[in-house]
C-alpha cells in the first residue's frame, strides 16, 4: 500500500525559536520513516509582510541549512523552495476562484497581522490561506503536523477541498491537522500566558536557535516566575515556572510531572539553571552543524534543487487534474 502523505513548511520570516523546534521541526523528524514527507521553506507566504530582498534569500538558505542540522534526511523527504515550484502559485490562482473573500477576512492570523501591519494590508495577506490550501493539497495530503496556532488554516484547507470535490468532482484528499499535545505551545519568557514568537519585540521573550551558551543561560535566568518558592508544574496558577519545566521536560524527554519531581525542595534558580544548560547543551551539536552547511553553498543549493525536482513530480499529477476537471482547454 502507498505511503500517507505527510506536508509542513516553516517561513523564513525570522530567526526561529525553541518553540518551532519543538512544535513543529522536531515532530517531523521521525516522519520521515513511515510516510512519503513533503516539508518546505515557505518563501512565497513570507512575503506578505514587509521584507528586504537580500534579507529572504539569506534566510531562506539558512533555513535549509538548519532543517538540514536538525536531522531532516533530503534522501528520505523532498525537502525544497515553496517559490521553486511553480506549481503553488498556479494552484493557489485556481482554488481562489472557490475561496470567499468573508471566510478569508475571518481567519485569526488575518485579522493579528492587519492590525499590526496596518499600513500594508495587501492581498496576499488575505489570500495567504490559499495558498497554504494549495501547499497542501497539491500532494494530495493525509496530515499535516503544525503548531496549535496553525490549526484554523488546515481547517479551511480541507473547506476548500471539499468545496472543489463537490463542485469538479473527487480532486483532492482531504488533509487532516497533527497537533501534538506536548510543546505544541512553549510560551514567552517574559509574558508566560502569551506564546513564543520569533516577531517578539523582546529580545529576552524567546530563545532562538542561534543564541550561544551564554545568551541562552542569560534569558532563562530573567525568565519571569512568580513569589512563591515552590518548583511545581501547574500552568494555570504558576505559568512561568511550568513554561520553564514544560521546556526541560520537552528536551530532556520526560513528562512536565517527572521534570518538576527532580527540583523539588530546589529553588527557581536552581530549575533556570537547569533548563539553560539542558536547552543550551541540545541547541550546540545543531548550531554547529548549521555553521558547517552555510559554508557548503554548492552543496545546499544541490539538496534544494533536487527536492524542488521531487516536489515538481508529484504536484505536477494534482496540477493536471485541477486544470483537467476545471475545463480548461488542453488540445482536445
Ligand atoms: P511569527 O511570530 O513570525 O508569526 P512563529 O514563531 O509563530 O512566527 P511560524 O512560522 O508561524 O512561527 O510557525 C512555524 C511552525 O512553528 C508552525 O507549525 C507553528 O505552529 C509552530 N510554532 C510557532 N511558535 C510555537 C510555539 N511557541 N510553540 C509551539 N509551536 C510553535
Ligand atoms: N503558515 C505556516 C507555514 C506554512 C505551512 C504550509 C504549514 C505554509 N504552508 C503548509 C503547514 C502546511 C506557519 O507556520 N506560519
Amino acid at each position: 500500500m502507498d505511503k500517507k502523505v505527510v506536508y509542513s513548511a516553516v517561513q523564513p520570516s525570522g530567526n526561529l525559536t525553541i518553540g518551532n523546534y519543538v512544535g513543529a521541526i522536531r515532530n517531523w523528524l521521525s516522519m520521515q520513516e513511515d510516510y512519503d514527507c513533503f516539508f518546505a521553506i515557505a518563501d512565497l507566504h513570507a512575503v506578505t509582510v514587509r521584507h528586504e530582498p537580500a534579507e529572504l534569500r539569506r534566510r531562506t538558505a539558512e533555513l535549509a541549512a538548519l532543517y538540514l542540522a536538525c536531522g531532516i534526511d533530503p534522501s528520505r523527504c523532498a525537502l525544497y523552495v515553496q517559490s521553486q515550484v511553480s506549481a503553488h502559485a498556479e494552484l493557489c490562482w485556481l482554488l481562489n476562484s472557490v475561496a470567499y473573500v468573508g471566510e478569508m477576512s475571518r481567519m485569526t492570523q488575518f485579522k493579528d497581522k492587519s492590525a499590526k501591519h496596518e499600513d500594508n494590508i495587501n492581498m496576499g495577506l488575505l489570500d495567504y490561506p490559499v495558498l497554504m490550501a494549495a501547499d497542501i493539497l497539491l500532494y494530495q495530503t493525509d496530515y499535516v503536523p503544525v503548531g496549535a496556532d496553525q490549526k484554523q488554516h488546515v481547517e479551511i484547507a480541507r473547506d476548500i477541498a471539499a468545496r472543489f470535490n463537490n463542485r469538479y468532482g473527487e480532486t483532492f484528499r482531504i488533509p487532516e491537522p497533527l497537533i501534538k499535545k506536548e510543546g505544541a505551545k512553549i510560551c514567552s519568557l517574559q509574558e508566560p500566558t502569551k506564546k513564543m514568537s520569533k516577531s517578539d519585540e523582546n529580545p529576552n521573550a524567546s530563545v532562538l536557535l542561534t543564541d550561544d551558551r551564554d545568551t541562552v543561560l542569560r534569558k532563562f535566568r530573567r525568565a519571569v516566575t512568580d513569589s512563591d518558592g515552590e518548583v511545581r508544574y501547574a500552568p494555570a496558577e504558576k505559568p512561568g515556572v511550568s513554561n520553564l519545566l514544560a521546556i526541560y521536560a520537552a528536551f530532556k524527554g520526560c513528562s512536565p510531572e517527572e521534570a518538576a519531581g527532580e527540583f523539588a525542595g530546589k529553588g527557581y534558580g536552581d530549575l533556570k539553571t537547569a533548563v539553560g544548560e539542558t536547552v543550551s547543551d541540545a541547541l550546540a551539536p545543531v548550531q554547529a552543524e548549521r555553521e558547517r552547511l552555510l559554508k557548503e553553498k554548492t552543496y545546499l543549493a544541490g539538496v534544494l534543487a533536487e527536492g524542488a525536482e521531487k516536489a515538481f513530480r508529484a504536484a505536477r499529477r494534482t496540477l493536471s487534474k485541477v486544470y483537467r476537471k476545471m475545463g480548461f482547454y488542453r488540445g482536445e
